[in-house]
């Protein structure tokens, strides 16, 4: 018996994400119980690390859907067999139809690689190059139908170095990736961050529009 918020996981690829999540629980910082990861791709070392962590795993082959609505509605029902109260994207890479984000508004969560608004979509960090940018960072939001649109929950900065590639400003991003997502998962966790009004409420307290700051001590 555990009265645990219930997370199911979904993933596409590493799931480096979901292993600081499996890390959080396993240290007992975060208590959550993770009832399922799904993935919609074959083979990513994501399920692996799931099946180590004595997870239940699943499998749902976009590939051999006929359009996005069927796959979506699959993916709905197997979800719902776990009974989450929080469904958590971490590296998941399909975008999802509005049937989908209303049935879980305000009840899941998506890590994107920016500065929300900037970079939605796809290739983020060699977009923040290409653009200049000083900084880079990523953020923690709700899921709404609108794509990497959803209101922020938090948000990390980290600078953009001279000499940096993608994969380099990649792996210093997902640094603060790491920390970030079990925060607010935990958030979610304690019943401390709601979705309301379209806006996200920590504490009582409505966040900014940039989500809860956290800057690297980077330069
Ligand atoms: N769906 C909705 N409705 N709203 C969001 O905010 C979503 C979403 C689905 C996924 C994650 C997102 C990200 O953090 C996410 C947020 C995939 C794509 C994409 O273009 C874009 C954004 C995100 C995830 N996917 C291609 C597609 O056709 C496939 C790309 C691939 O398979 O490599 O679905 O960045
Ligand atoms: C993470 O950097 C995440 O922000 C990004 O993919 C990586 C997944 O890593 N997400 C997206 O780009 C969503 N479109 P992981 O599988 O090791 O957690």
């Amino acid at each position: 018996m555990s009265n645990k918020a219930r997370v199911v996981v979904l993933i596409s690829g590493s799931g480096s994400n979901l292993q600081a999540l499996i890390d959080g629980v396993q240290s007992g910082e975060l208590p959550i119980n993770l009832a399922a990861v799904i993935s919609n791709r074959p083979d990513v070392f994501g399920l692996e690390r799931a099946t180590k962590a004595n997870i239940p795993t699943e499998l749902l082959d976009h590939k051999t859907f006929t359009d996005r609505e069927s796959f979506d509605r699959a993916l709905m029902e197997k979800i719902d067999s776990y009974q989450p109260d929080l469904v958590v994207l971490a590296g998941f890479m399909r975008i999802l139809t509005p049937e989908f984000t209303q049935h879980y508004l305000g009840r899941m969560l998506n890590i994107h690689p920016s500065l929300l608004p900037k970079f939605q979509g796809l290739h983020t960090h060699q977009r923040a190059i290409d653009a200049g940018e000083s900084h880079h960072g990523v953020t923690v939001h709700f899921v709404t139908a609108e794509l990497d649109g959803g209101p922020a929950v938090v948000q990390a900065r980290v600078p953009v170095l001279a000499n940096d590639d993608a994969s380099i400003l990649a792996k210093r991003v997902q640094r603060q990736e790491h920390v970030i997502y079990p925060l607010a998962v935990k958030w979610f966790a304690q019943g401390d961050l709601h979705m309301i009004d379209g806006k996200s409420v920590l504490k009582g307290e409505p966040l900014p529009a940039s989500g809860f700051l956290i800057s690297s001590d980077e330069p």
